[in-house]
């Protein structure tokens, strides 16, 4: 019996086309992704906003909200919740320079348009997180913009949702770099900052993925823990990242057994969840997988981590804490490797 409720992105599903290759496989409709989700495991599903409206650019205001009734009608049928919508702030022509810190007012107001228009589908999905994955708000060009000007942008653009609806929360979802070279809200600290210049702390929060941390050359089970000791940590994406390269979205500890290991103990030490918070699983599957095997990377991440809860749950935390007491931390880091190996 797993401790933690777990969610997935439609998008973790996809037809395999990178920056170097078209797709290779057929994309599969939203609905069988839906009923997959639920067979494998799965309790909620993350949304961008165009994934609950696919034509959202095309259609008005209540037109976007009787769209996103039909998803909550499947999501119903199949028994699942939405956890957050994200607005996709990183696809249109009109973002191309970034939503919130585009250097031109008229692409900041599409940016806010859309950013309301994903709080209208989050009600309408009966969820109230808003995620931002603040992909283009940073630099190609360092001289580009101005870094002050475009974090208080960033600050103002959160405050007007906030202030449009007074139940959602926002998600900062941090990554210090791709699609563009230097971001403006790299870090878990960085969120905690940015949330408390808000008008509303208590509903500004972050959302740690492990691969995006690992390509700030931050430990992923640290950067909760950041979150979690001001008690912001509203969810997580959990996947893996070799190294610092492009953004890889492994399946979860694949790449690295002991810091997954690490994000699951933090998160079931510090009774993560147990507020209704989601663990949320980010991944991709590789470009070489068949249609039929295109799920294999959210079932082994869902796998993997209901085994790391196990391994939580039978560490020898009074073992630990005499290696602690008798600083033999070389003991206790040899009990941690071969806690993990063991079957
Ligand atoms: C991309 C992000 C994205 C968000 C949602 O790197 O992880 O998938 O989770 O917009
Ligand atoms: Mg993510």
């Amino acid at each position: 019996m797993s401790r933690f409720k777990y969610s997935a992105g439609p998008w973790n599903v996809h037809s395999g086309a990178d920056a170097f290759g078209p797709p290779v496989r057929d994309e599969i409709a939203f609905v069988t992704k839906v009923k997959k989700f639920k067979e494998i495991g799965f309790d909620a599903i993350q949304f961008h906003d165009d994934d609950a409206v696919p034509n959202i650019n095309d259609l008005n205001e209540d037109q976007i909200i009787k769209e996103a009734q039909k998803v909550k009608t499947i999501l119903d049928d199949h028994g699942l919740v939405a956890e957050f919508v994200a607005p996709r702030l990183w696809m249109d022509p009109r973002t191309i320079d970034g939503g919130y810190t585009s250097n031109r007012a008229e692409d900041r107001e599409f940016a806010m348009w859309r950013s309301y228009r994903s709080i209208d589908i989050a009600n309408a999905l009966g969820c109230n997180n808003i995620v931002l994955w603040l992909a283009r708000e940073g630099t190609y060009v360092y001289e580009s913009k101005d870094p002050v000007i475009s974090t208080k942008r960033i600050i103002e653009a959160m405050n007007k949702m906030l202030e449009y609806d007074k139940n959602i929360r926002v998600l900062i979802e941090t990554k210090p770099n791709e699609p563009v070279d230097i971001s403006f809200c790299p870090t878990m600290g960085h969120t905690m900052a940015l949330s408390s210049a808000s008008v509303d702390p208590d509903r500004v929060g972050g959302l740690l993925e492990t691969a995006h941390a690992v390509l700030a050359g931050l430990d992923p089970a640290n950067e909760i823990a950041f979150a979690l000791a001001f008690d912001k940590l509203f969810s997580v994406h959990l996947n893996d990242q070799n190294g610092m390269k492009y953004d890889q979205d492994k399946a979860f500890a694949v790449d690295n057994l002991r810091r997954g290991f690490n994000q699951v103990k933090v998160l079931m030490d510090n009774n993560y969840g147990s507020r209704g918070e989601f663990v949320g699983l980010d991944v991709k599957a590789i470009r070489t997988q068949n249609i039929e095997n295109s799920y294999r990377h959210l079932e082994n991440s869902l796998k993997i981590a209901k085994l790391l809860e196990g391994k939580v749950e039978r560490f020898d935390n009074k073992f630990a804490q005499q290696c602690i007491d008798a600083r033999d931390y070389e003991a206790l880091e040899m009990y941690v490797v071969e806690h993990l190996m063991q079957g």
